[in-house]
């Protein structure tokens, strides 16, 4: 074990103590410690607003405060009192802030007033709704055609928000949805519509207190889902298996203390979490689970000749599913040699794996990056539900596939329609509805639509949320895409720096946020609703005050742009603004399970949408649940990097101090990081390896070969718990030597945790 590593069992559990403390630095540090407070109590509860944190689900008895420290950073984000106003544009040109960090834009608070770009000062200035949506609108008739224009949709927004906005794109004419979901869960999306007919994962939040046994791969829930751990400890606390595949030592699924634990609190106490803890190098999931099913038909094939029962759950595939036999010969036909090497486990880890399943009568599997950001992670995604089906973990309490989403609302906007390639139905209900003529040819996802920009085919680009030049690779090349467009609009509550990659005409325009109360000009107040990633639906409705007066919804924006470029005359887009209810009644007649939306959405907890593949109905061509008998891929990343001297394979992912693009602060607690973000984790052997030492500065050099130099600098090395040849450091500093040409089989999702890079010590450089 190296240093890092035995000081990381030496330190105190994760959550706790340092969690609470962690709360109040970041509730005084946004300047709205009361508003922050009293906005925490109403997060997750019936009446309040949905936490724009994570998108785990909320407990049934909702009387209990249910919060987590990153829910408390992300409401006090909001909720600050720092105002990014006309004066602060008007003192700093765009061309200055583009040298600036996101951490230091955001810094400077809530956007106030809607700005337009002035090319002549190189200024944002303020303007008026009136004159934003009115050239808004013109730009977007003036261009050749609608398949010019881009929508990017950040998982944030409502379900009645992105119903407008693909309403009004398709209303427009183009099916362009790039969407922050096609660089996170697509490769889960696509994978478990192949494996059980539906994209989406099949448990409750209950099934956690029956699972025996819960497989936990390619995800750090201390950071990214702290109220899942509460889920984890207490399945741990009853006995239950908590089976971790991480190739990092995240501490915060070793052991966790619970701040809102009094006992465990006074005495200092943590509980474990995982009871096995194995390590494959990045990419080895596919490989590992494909020994732990060598494993265990071998076990099986054992028990047959003995004359015991098959260790299968025979009924449930002869009835429910097909394509066994292919996946078994796939499986007994790949020799341990490949498995170990390609999953960097040895067979004693992948035998005790299959012990741990086989025990067990009820199985969940979750999984977040770790698993969705490869070449080959739609066939990972597949091979984790063929282990499942083996012993029918589908369809049963306390069993099934589990894919925890990212953004709070990020899987509700796919359902409500934000989708490059949608199905018929969806179009064909939407011209019925609205007398429109949607377009049916497909339209770009983000790597597609960053290729049009780059070729000059798209020209505008509208930001629903989020930060696209930063949450995308390659950030110097996209940054200069947007700013070749002839008009980009972004919908924000806060700046960053993607805003100020400007086009020809730019505008900023500044929205509510959750937290914050929504009122129409009535003065009746708008709830919005959300779907979390146990397809339970519930509304939101914020309680602060609006950061500023000039605020519009995200709702009323787009419905102001929508009348400015296609008309009220066959959509009323602003009575729709005006009374959010009349948007839920349209998605209720257009997308299926939304009936008396208006009703169930104001029941405590909302309601659940129907999921055929938790009824054992699986909507696929066979109309079976099928396995998968795809062959591990040749090669993964990290073992083409061991062929070539001094390559590595990176992972970026998130430190405990952010949200995405968002930086609250520059620490990485659990992982004894402190101050800083420009860092390199690397195991200590390989660091020796290359003639350096630990904190050594170094530069990140991407080694994609197209002709293109990429490079990240002034990184610091850190020695960690993390499998040799594999290296991990802090996505979105990390984009730079991401390749935007490089993506995911059938996800086209980047290669986010699989980039192959070689260092240059910065003495050299
Ligand atoms: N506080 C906070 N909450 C968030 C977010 C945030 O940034 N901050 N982001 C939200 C979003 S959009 C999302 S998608 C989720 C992200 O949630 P996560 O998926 O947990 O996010 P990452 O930080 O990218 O962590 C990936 C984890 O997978 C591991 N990993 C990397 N590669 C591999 C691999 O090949 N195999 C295995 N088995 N493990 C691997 C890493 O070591 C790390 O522990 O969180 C959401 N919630
Ligand atoms: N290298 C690498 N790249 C990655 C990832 C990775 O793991 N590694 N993860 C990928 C993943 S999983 C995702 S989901 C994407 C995330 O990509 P995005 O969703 O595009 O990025 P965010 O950082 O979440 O967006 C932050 C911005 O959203 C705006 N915002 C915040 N709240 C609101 C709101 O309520 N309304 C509106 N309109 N705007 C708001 C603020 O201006 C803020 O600056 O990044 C992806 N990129
Ligand atoms: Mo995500």
């Amino acid at each position: 074990m190296n240093e890092a590593a035995s000081q990381l069992k030496r330190s105190k559990a994760a959550g706790g103590w340092g969690a609470l403390r962690s709360c109040g630095k970041h509730l005084l540090a946004s300047g709205s410690a009361i508003a922050g407070a009293k906005a925490m109590l109403s997060a997750n509860q019936p009446d309040g607003f949905d936490c724009p944190g994570c998108a785990w689900g909320d407990p049934e008895h909702g009387s209990s405060f249910e919060f987590c420290e990153n829910g408390v950073k992300a409401v006090a984000w909001e909720a600050t009192e720092k105002r990014a106003t006309p004066k602060f544009f008007a003192r700093h040109t765009v061309s200055e802030l583009r040298g600036w960090t996101d951490y230091a834009l955001e810094g400077q608070g809530r956007l106030t007033e809607p700005m337009r770009y002035d090319p002549v000062t190189d200024t944002y200035v303020e303007t008026t709704w009136e004159r934003a949506f009115a050239e808004i609108g013109a730009e977007l008739r003036a261009l050749r055609h609608p398949d010019e224009a881009e929508f990017y949709t950040s998982g944030r927004a409502s379900n009645e928000a992105a119903y407008l906005y693909q309403l009004f794109a398709r209303a427009y004419g183009t099916n362009n949805f790039p969407d922050c979901s096609n660089m996170c869960h697509e490769a889960s999306g696509v994978g478990l519509i192949q494996s059980i007919g539906v994209g989406k994962g099949t448990v409750e939040l209950e099934d956690f207190e029956h699972a025996d046994a819960i497989f936990v791969i390619g995800q750090n829930p201390a950071t990214n889902h702290p109220r899942m751990l509460g889920d984890l400890r207490r399945a741990a606390q009853r006995g239950a298996k908590v089976v971790v595949l991480n190739p990092v030592r995240e501490r915060g699924l070793e052991r966790f203390a619970d701040p809102q634990d009094k006992i465990e609190m006074l005495r200092g106490g943590s509980s474990s979490i995982a009871s096995h803890y194995v390590q494959p190098k990045l990419g080895g999931d596919m490989a590992a689970i494909r020994g732990v099913a060598k494993v265990i038909f071998a076990r099986d094939a054992e028990a047959k000749a003995a004359g015991r029962k098959s260790l299968l759950d025979q009924a449930f595939i002869g009835k429910h599913t097909t394509g066994l036999y292919a996946w078994r010969a796939a499986v007994e036909g790949t020799e341990w040699e490949a498995i170990e090497d390609q999953s960097g486990l040895a067979r004693a880890d992948m035998e005790t794996l299959a012990d741990v399943y086989l025990c067990a009568e009820r199985v969940i599997a979750t999984w977040a990056m770790g698993v969705t950001q490869h070449r080959h992670s739609v066939a990972t995604v597949r091979e984790i539900a063929n282990l499942l089906l083996l012993r029918g973990h589908i369809g049963r309490p306390g069993a099934g596939l589990c894919p925890v989403r990212g953004h709070s609302n990020v899987q509700g906007d796919r359902t409500v329609g934000i989708n490059e390639n949608p199905p018929a139905w969806l179009l064909d209900n939407l011209d019925r509805e609205f007398g429109i003529a949607a377009p049916r040819k497909a339209g770009h996802n983000v790597l597609h639509a960053i290729k049009a920009m780059v070729e000059g085919r798209s020209k505008a680009f509208i930001g629903l949320g989020g930060n696209f030049a930063r949450a995308t690779p390659d950030t110097e090349v996209v940054t200069e895409a947007l700013r070749r467009c002839r008009l980009t609009v972004q919908i924000a509550t806060k700046p960053n720096l993607g805003h100020m990659a400007v086009g020809e005409v730019a505008y900023l325009l500044p929205c509510l946020g959750r937290t914050e109360i929504d009122r129409n000009a009535a003065g009746k107040i708008q709830i919005v609703t959300v779907e979390d990633s146990m397809s339970m639906v519930h509304g939101s409705g914020g309680i602060n005050k609006p950061a500023s007066p000039h605020l519009k919804s995200e709702v009323g924006i787009i419905a102001g742009i929508a009348a400015a470029t296609v008309g009220s005359e066959r959509i009323d887009w602003a009575a729709m603004a005006e009374d959010h209810d009349l948007i839920r009644e349209k998605i209720a007649r257009t997308i299926p399970g939304f009936d008396d939306y208006n009703v169930r959405v104001r029941r405590p907890r909302g309601f659940k949408l129907r999921n055929l593949a938790a009824e054992r109905i699986f909507e696929t061509s066979s109309g079976r649940a099928e396995f998968s008998a795809a062959p591990l891929p040749t090669e993964i990343e990290h073992q083409v990097a061991r062929k070539r001297k001094g390559q590595f394979v990176l992972q970026t992912f998130r430190s405990h101090d952010q949200y995405n693009t968002t930086v609250y602060g520059l620490d990485d607690r659990y992982r004894g990081v402190y101050g800083e973000r420009r860092v390199v984790f690397m195991n200590l052997d390989d660091i020796a390896a290359m003639g350096a030492e630990p904190n050594a500065r170094i530069d990140v050099v991407g080694s994609h070969d197209d002709g293109r130099t990429r490079v990240a600098e002034d990184f610091r090395i850190v020695a960690y718990d993390i499998p040799r040849g594999c290296v991990a450091g802090y996505y979105p500093e990390l984009n730079a030597v991401v390749p935007f040409s490089e993506a995911g089989d059938l996800s086209d999702t980047p290669l986010s945790k699989s980039t192959l890079v070689t260092f240059r010590t910065r003495e050299a450089a």
